[in-house]
């Protein structure tokens, strides 16, 4: 049973894996077993990233690529399979969020959400996939949210962009099922990463911050997930173990979706 979880001789690349999730699930691919290859947005974040799995005790190899700039993303899968091998294995996982109220938010701002959290994903798929063809098999993870399901004040952007990459997931999913490929989604709930350190924010007089107080009652665990709570889904999802798993989204939220929430 313990091969069906096994990733050993597989390629993952982990995009914006520098920190964060993406560090910590390229982290599991690798105590896995996989070879793992990560893009960052620029050199100084891939540097960062190197060294961070380095002193983790694990090998990686690093791209400076934009995952919405088409030629980039062309020519480092390329080169990623040139220096390193095909790519077995693709999770897209970075991402950005502008949390501003919508009728404050400039169209600008808007696309550029969407832009990087659903156009990207489509362009690193896009790209990944013929050679998964050829290899006769691939596994994609598309990062999706609780906003692939839930919508909240201030994350229109956002919310529209894990919503529709809920569906990418399912579309490439059907599309190239018959490859042997499957495309899941993972949806982390609320996790300890820079990206929602302003929800966690101490305020002045030192109580918690509203959000923070608010999101604990509504998770039956009563706490924040960490990016290592995901590294076991995303590993059942990179593995052997999911190969009749397909177009789901698998939620990793300590049981957000399920509950009504603690009565004050
Ligand atoms: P994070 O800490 O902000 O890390 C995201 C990474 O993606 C950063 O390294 C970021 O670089 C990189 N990135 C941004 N734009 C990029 C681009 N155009 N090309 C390549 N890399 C780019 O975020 P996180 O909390 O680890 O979240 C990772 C993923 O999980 C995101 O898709 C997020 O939406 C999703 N997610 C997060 C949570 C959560 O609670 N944290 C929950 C559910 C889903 P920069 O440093 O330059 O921005
Ligand atoms: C927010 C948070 C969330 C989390 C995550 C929840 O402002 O609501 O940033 O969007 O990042 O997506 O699953």
């Amino acid at each position: 049973m313990n091969q069906k979880f096994s990733l050993e001789g597989k390629i993952a690349l982990v995009t914006g894996a520098s920190y964060g999730i993406g560090f910590a699930i390229a982290s599991g691919f690798a105590k896995a077993g996989a070879t793992i290859v990560f893009n960052d947005i620029n050199r100084e974040l891939v540097d960062k990233g190197l060294a961070a799995y380095k002193e983790a005790g694990l090998k990686a190899t690093g791209y400076v690529c934009d995952v919405t700039d088409e030629q980039q993303v062309k020519d480092t899968v390329a080169q990623i399979e040139k220096e390193i091998g095909v790519i077995d294995i693709l999770v897209n996982n970075a991402g950005i969020i502008k949390r501003i109220p919508m009728t404050d938010m400039s169209a600008a701002d808007f696309r550029r959400v969407i832009d990087i959290d659903l156009n990207g994903p489509f362009i690193v798929s896009k790209t990944v996939i013929p050679g998964m063809i050829k290899k006769g098999h691939g596994k994609i993870i598309n990062i999706c949210s609780m906003m692939s399901e839930l919508g909240r004040e201030t994350v229109s952007a956002y919310a529209a962009a894990k919503g529709g990459l809920k569906m990418l997931t399912r579309n490439i999913a059907s599309e190239y099922g018959a490859y042997n490929i499957q495309c899941n989604g993972l949806g982390p709930g609320y996790i300890a990463t820079p990206q929602t350190a302003p929800l966690r924010e101490r305020q002045a007089d030192g109580s918690r911050h509203p959000f923070d107080s608010f999101l604990i009652a509504k998770t039956p665990a009563a706490r924040w997930g960490t990016p290592d709570d995901l590294t076991g889904p995303a590993v059942f999802l990179a593995s052997g173990a999911s190969d009749f798993v397909n177009g789901h989204i698998l939620y990793v939220d300590g049981g957000v979706l399920a509950y009504i929430g603690k009565q004050p």
